[in-house]
């Protein structure tokens, strides 16, 4: 398979997020990308390359899934916030005032001229910085997304976009859990303008991905399945239950595996065949893996136990789908092991494939 890598990741680095009351050092790191890249060339699996989409393309693909206020918004967050204060320049922009939902009697229609009120309408968490490179690198992430859309819809089997930040919180408007564009909705869009009727997104993140649930809720042409810590104990905390059904024309096209902290590999697999099972009666013509390689027993944040070796097990049971597949980089916070564990996944899908 081929891997689109973004040149611009390491352009977002954020310096600090909050984290019950202090500042603490971003667990989102650009050594996470590099330590998978340094595998791929130790273990190639194909052709390693930056994508090329002109931007009236890739300006197109995020509009599919991504409102024209929050893309607006992000693209000229950074000169806002220095323009705020020169001094901002130095600093990661966060939020610190929210408008919650219409539910608490707060408004989100009305856009505030103040930045920092803006940056909280359109975040959900003070854990996502934004810094002067957040945009160039969440945009050549979204590059990646569409070049392997476009590599596995002109007949690839496979694809890995290695991108980021990463993508699956990131909603039609909204940013937050180290996501500002999601990658995996821009590449399931991509594959069903390409022509693929009915396209499953199978997200095997530790976290439960919100955003992408929410930008298919409604839709019965693209199933999201997620396997992941459940909500009630851990991040997000508030989506991600097994009622989330989907709703509208999307009634049944959503499902939830939530599992315990501290669930091991042999309760994770057997959930992993329950997802499959899903994609496969949804009837789906292409998959895209959001991949978050931080189920891993020794991830800082994260509260499952995989092993190393249990990911080339992964990658063989979602080969087993049979279908062409897109992979998205997501989460994996065990910096050092990230790389092996990314490409054990992806070695086990390519034999078995
Ligand atoms: C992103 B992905 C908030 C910190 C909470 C956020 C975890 C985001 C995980 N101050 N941590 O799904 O790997
Ligand atoms: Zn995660």
């Amino acid at each position: 398979m081929k891997t689109f890598h973004n040149p611009h990741h390491a352009a977002h680095a954020g310096q600090q997020e909050m984290f019950r009351g202090r500042m603490v050092p971003c667990h989102e790191v650009p050594a996470r990308l590099d330590f998978v890249l340094a595998e791929l060339q130790r273990r190639p699996l194909g052709a390693l390359q930056t994508p090329e989409v002109d931007d009236a393309a890739l300006d197109a693909a995020i509009g599919r899934v991504h409102s024209a206020r929050y893309v607006d918004f992000l693209r000229g967050a950074w000169a806002e916030w220095v323009a705020m204060d020169p001094a901002n320049a130095e600093r990661d922009a966060l939020p610190s005032v929210w408008p919650l939902s219409n539910r608490h009697g707060f408004r989100n229609d009305v856009l505030p001229a103040n930045f920092a009120a803006r940056l909280g309408l359109f975040s959900f968490d003070s854990g996502s910085p934004l810094t002067a490179g957040t945009w160039a690198a969440a945009r050549g992430g979204a590059a990646c997304a569409l070049a392997a859309a476009r590599d596995v819809s002109a007949g690839a089997r496979s694809a890995f976009a290695l991108s980021r930040p990463p993508g699956h919180h990131a909603g039609p408007d909204f940013l937050g859990g180290y996501c500002f564009l999601n990658n995996a909705a821009i590449a399931a869009q991509a594959l069903r303008d390409a022509g693929h009727a009915k396209v499953a997104v199978l997200d095997v993140d530790y976290h439960h991905g919100n955003g992408t649930q929410t930008i298919f809720y409604e839709r019965a042409d693209v199933l999201t399945v997620s396997i992941h810590g459940d909500p009630v104990t851990e991040y997000p905390f508030f989506l991600g239950h097994a009622d989330e059904r989907g709703a509208g024309a999307g009634e049944g096209f959503n499902v939830n595996l939530a599992l315990p902290r501290g669930t091991g590999f042999d309760t994770w697999r057997a959930t992993l065949t329950t997802a499959l099972q899903a994609v496969q009666r949804f009837g789906a013509t292409a998959l895209v893996v959001p991949m978050g390689l931080d189920t891993f027993e020794g991830d800082p944040i994260s509260g499952f136990t995989l092993k190393s070796a249990d990911y080339f097990a992964v990658g063989e049971a979602l080969a087993g789908a049979g279908l062409p597949t897109v992979f998205t980089f997501e989460g994996g916070y065990a910096v050092e092991a990230v790389g092996t564990n990314a490409v054990n996944l992806l070695e086990g899908f390519q034999r078995s494939a």
